[in-house]
């Protein structure tokens, strides 16, 4: 069994601006830079065969390159139950039409439909206890973060590798954005 996901990949010079907001909240596990990514698609535990699928299907999703900025940071969870700290994403139409395409594929090679509404987001860390003052005060001295724009030229397919100090995602596939397509999407006429 393999466990996936697709994610958008961020420029390393981003990844490190990023990874330069780490401290300052007692108890957060900091994600490292290299593990750094806009999730689409959380797959988890497939087998071979279902991942050839799903990588097949990846290979047919078609769209623009686009542009994407960062913008503002937040938590999931709430008070002492925030569990994770993550950098927002400006308002980007063309990557919710990407993770439908994405979502569509995924589907289609045989997945359930995700149920959750789509949050695109950069994890910053993971947090387990955390001082809800202290995580508020952080949030409010960083929360004017902005970062990009960065073009969007592909996504990929990441295995999730679970270790004791934490994941680690290696690059399986890439998808380019761009080109033709028969369906017209390329020249805009959705
Ligand atoms: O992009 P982020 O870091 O928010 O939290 C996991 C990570 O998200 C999420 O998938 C990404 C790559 O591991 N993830 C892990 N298990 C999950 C699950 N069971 C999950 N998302 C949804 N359901």
């Amino acid at each position: 069994m393999i466990r996936l996901f697709a994610a958008i990949p961020l420029p390393e010079a981003m990844r490190e601006r990023l990874s330069r907001l780490n401290g300052g909240v007692p108890g957060a596990r900091w994600v490292a830079p290299e593990n750094m990514h806009i999730t689409l698609r959380f797959i988890g535990e497939v087998d071979e065969g279902r991942a050839q699928d799903i990588d097949a299907a990846l290979d047919t999703v078609t769209a623009q390159p686009f542009p994407l900025t960062l913008s503002g940071l937040g938590n999931f969870g709430r008070g002492h139950r925030a569990h994770t700290l993550w950098v927002g994403v400006e308002k980007n139409p063309a990557l919710h039409h990407l993770r439908d395409k994405v979502e569509s594929a995924v589907v289609r090679a045989g997945l359930p439909a995700e149920e959750r509404k789509y949050s695109p987001h950069i994890t910053l860390a993971r947090l387990k206890d955390t001082n809800s003052a202290k995580l508020g005060r952080f949030l409010e001295e960083n929360g004017m973060f902005q970062d990009g724009p960065i073009m969007v030229e592909r996504f990929c397919l990441y295995e999730s590798i679970l270790g004791r100090s934490g994941p680690v995602y290696h690059e399986v596939r890439s998808y380019p954005l761009g080109g033709w397509s028969p369906g017209g999407d390329e020249a805009g006429e959705e």
